[in-house]
């Protein structure tokens, strides 16, 4: 598997001189500053290529090529967008970049109520509280609707923590679940989030499916013909939320996905953390069924606790059996080889971290610290060469014994 990490860019602030340091061999980076849905002009692009590979390594996957709100709405004429996109496309292929990965997430991407709960044995992690989320829909946001999305105990948790809260742990809140805001460096307060929300009035479930299914007949007969690599992020966490349906959250909707266009072009994240968040999902299981479209991986773990909150765990804590996924993802691998595809191998990044040490310093992207990225890198890294070296081992040993069946 090749060994990659999440860069964002020169204003990171982690450099590719520490990138070198973990030990990651490919980039997985996006050009950020440019608004959704514009043009990523050719030049731009083996610009940012060109600092990736003088610092030794390769771009091997782009996260994300945004998809502008306006398409996941189906919201007028989208000729103009579609076709940006797609030039986008062509110019990251000419580029030699052809494994992209986005997210049919609405409004929201990646959302959590706490971007520093303590942790155990020091340092702090990324949480996503039910009640806390119950509490900004209901109070904060005054979705009433709310009430049916949570079970009673949480609305109860919800009222007691709303009541006891201060004007601090409401700003707050809403600053961790405006940090999954994807595009950008503006956040919304409560009254700009509410106004955003009635854009997608209407929109269910059918609908946000319908304008996927568009989304994908404009997009992968372009990619295929560019010999490009489509793979879809799963919904973070995987649930409806603030009443927006969630459409990429659990096997059936990959299921879905990728039988509304069935192309090479038309593949999978499989992020270990996102789909780990649902009770209703076997991360492993999920890989095994859809192994063969898996073109990048996101490897993290969460905890999950009854009332449907969750806290990320180390990397190889938590409740998925990171051991049996990253068994399922060689074993792909392994049959890919067999079979002589040159694409055989499956990019993957230690997905978040802790904050460890002297990370909360650095003051990176929430999740994306540099030692606890590295740690979770560390450990991943040893399961692959343990279950690699059980591999090579296992067909010595079925070599060795066809040949002494030959000999006897
Ligand atoms: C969060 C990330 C996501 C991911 C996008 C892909 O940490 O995994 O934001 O980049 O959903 O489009």
């Amino acid at each position: 598997m090749r060994e990659s990490w999440r860069w964002y860019g020169p204003l990171d602030r982690i450099s590719l001189g520490d990138v070198a340091q973990t030990g990651a061999s490919g980039i997985v980076t996006a050009l950020h500053e440019i608004p959704y849905g514009e043009v990523w002009p050719r030049d731009t692009i083996a610009k940012r290529k060109a600092d990736v590979m003088a610092a030794g390594f390769d771009w091997v996957v782009v996260e994300s090529l945004p998809i502008h709100e306006r398409i996941k709405r189906n919201d007028g004429d989208l000729s103009e967008l579609f076709a940006n996109y797609r030039q986008s496309m062509a110019n990251l292929a000419a580029e030699g970049i052809s494994t992209i990965c986005y997210n049919f997430m609405p409004l929201l991407d990646w959302t959590r109520t706490d971007l520093a709960a303590p942790v155990s044995r020091g340092g702090t992690c990324l949480r996503f509280s039910a009640p806390k989320m119950a509490a900004l829909e209901l109070f904060m946001l005054g979705r009433g609707a709310a009430r049916d999305d949570y079970p009673a105990d949480v609305i109860t948790a919800a009222e007691l923590w709303f009541q006891s809260s201060s004007d601090d742990d409401r700003a707050g809140l809403m600053q961790s679940v405006m940090a999954g805001l994807p595009g950008a460096y503006e956040r919304y307060d409560a009254d700009r989030l509410k106004a955003a929300l009635t854009l997608y009035e209407g929109i269910d479930r059918a609908s946000l499916r319908a304008h996927y299914k568009r989304f994908l007949q404009e997009i992968i007969p372009a990619a295929e013909d560019l010999g490009m690599r489509f793979c879809v992020h799963p919904d973070d966490p995987p649930r409806d939320i603030l009443g927006l349906p969630r459409i990429v959250s659990n096997a059936e909707d990959i299921a879905w996905i990728l039988d509304a266009v069935d192309s090479p072009a038309n593949g999978l994240t499989l992020c270990a953390g996102s789909l780990g968040a649902n009770p209703v999902n076997d991360v492993p299981a999920i890989a095994r069924r859809f192994a063969s479209k898996i073109r990048f991986a996101h490897l993290r773990n969460v905890r999950k606790e009854a009332d449907g909150s969750f806290e990320e765990a180390a990397h190889l804590a938590g409740d998925t059996d990171m051991v049996d996924l990253i068994a399922a993802l060689l074993a792909e691998q392994a049959r890919r080889q067999a079979t002589g595809d040159p694409e055989w191998e499956i990019p993957f990044r230690p997905d978040h971290g802790h904050e460890l040490l002297d990370d909360a310093a650095r003051n990176t992207h929430p999740g994306y610290p540099l030692i606890g990225r590295m740690r979770g890198l560390a450990e991943l890294r040893g399961v692959i060469a343990g279950l690699s070296y059980g591999q090579k081992a296992a067909t010595e040993a079925t070599v060795g014994d066809e040949k002494l069946a030959t000999m006897a």
